[in-house]
């Protein structure tokens, strides 16, 4: 397989609901969608699913659109591929970048996976044919707000519901959801928001009788996170600390975190991703796959990811109603009673709606 063309395409589109983290809130997003034809006119579409600011990861949108353009679309387009694990490992001479390299490593699969007439699911190494959704909440103005959203998520059928905390945003709204709604599977995430001073945070956590903790500290704090998990009867998860295998590697030599995060854009695509997966599984670590909020795109390498069988907990592949009253793809991705169907169609299983894309493309670029 030889890449003819590639196409990036700057897409804004507003959120249904504000959402805050640790580090920022937002009301809209902006991802690049990358397009890549082969020589035979095969097509394959991937997402950079970056954030617009350097609060999750180094990565921004204008990081990411500069490496896609000056890096990346040349090293593609100047290398022979069969499978789309060689092409990840060429694009592997770029150090970093992980959300830019991850949005062409998914249109590879996508492409590869629709020419071969098979399901990215099925390409994987997925065998489930619907994944269990979770729901992440953000940081709300008030405890009723977020426990008016949680009773939301709850009667639409989500499996668990995952509370964003901060200093000051931690125990009362916490203990606040689990004394409302004792039966629902609740699991927090920090982004990395505290430091060792404020372990008596975790303590009383630690006593609410949480599904883990994801990333209590920041990313490359591993022995932090392994004297936490130490103390705790609650699973650490690592999210923002595992960028790939290595880390991965040395997360699990010193106990860390007794569940792992697995993101596509942070792992810097799904070659990777399965990878970490294989890892996890051989070392009877649980996985789950987190998102980004992003489009249909990004959701669909999500969902065909979260049917590998490690995946053994909720996934936040929620529907795309959650996030956007219009997805780019021309089906919605749906969620019924806590579980998203996999497509057994050939590819992504989605298709990218090419008029609602273009009415909302800010920037594009072809070479
Ligand atoms: O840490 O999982 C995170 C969104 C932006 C930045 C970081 C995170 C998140 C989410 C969103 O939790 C999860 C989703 O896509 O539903
Ligand atoms: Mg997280």
């Amino acid at each position: 397989i030889r890449i003819a063309r590639v196409e990036l395409r700057r897409v804004r589109l507003p959120l249904v609901h504000e959402f805050q983290t640790s580090s920022h809130a937002k009301k809209h997003l902006e991802h690049i969608l990358v397009t890549l034809t082969s020589t035979d006119g095969a097509v394959g579409w991937g997402e950079i699913a970056s954030p617009s600011g350097p609060f999750y990861s180094a990565e921004t949108v204008d990081s990411c659109w500069a490496m896609a353009r000056s890096f990346l679309a040349p090293l593609v387009m100047g290398v022979e591929w069969d499978h789309p694990s060689t092409l990840a490992a060429a694009m592997g001479k770029v150090r970093g970048n992980h959300f830019a390299r991850a949005g062409f490593d998914m249109a590879a699969w996508a492409l590869w996976s629709s020419s071969r007439g098979v399901p990215l699911a099925a390409a994987l190494g997925g065998e489930r044919a619907r994944v269990s959704a979770g729901v992440s909440l953000g940081i709300e103005p008030t405890i009723d707000d977020l426990l008016d959203q949680v009773s939301a998520r709850v009667s639409e059928g989500y499996r668990r519901v995952k509370l964003k905390i901060a200093p000051g945003w931690d125990v009362q709204p916490v203990g606040a959801v689990r004394a409302a709604f004792p039966d629902v599977p609740v699991h927090v995430d920090a982004n990395g928001a505290y430091d060792t001073s404020e372990i008596s945070v975790f303590e009383h956590l630690d006593e609410l009788g949480l599904l883990m903790i994801e990333q209590p500290f920041a990313p490359r704090a591993l022995v932090a996170h392994a004297e936490l998990q130490a103390t705790l009867t609650t699973p650490v998860c690592l999210d923002e600390s595992i960028e790939d295998v290595e880390d991965l590697v040395t997360a699990l030599r010193l106990d860390a975190g007794r569940i792992l995060n697995i993101k596509v854009s942070r792992m810097g695509g799904l070659t990777h991703a399965v990878r970490a997966h294989d890892l996890a599984r051989a070392s009877d670590i649980p996985v789950w796959c987190g998102g980004m909020h992003e489009f249909g795109i990004g959701r669909a390498a999500n969902v065909a990811l979260s049917a590998l069988p490690g995946f053994t907990l909720p996934s936040d592949v929620s529907g795309s109603d959650k996030y956007y009253a219009r997805d780019v793809t021309t089906r919605p991705i749906t969620c019924t009673d806590g579980f998203v169907d996999v497509p057994d169609t050939p590819g992504l299983g989605w298709d990218p709606d090419p008029d609602f894309i273009a009415a909302h493309t800010a920037n594009h670029f072809a070479i």
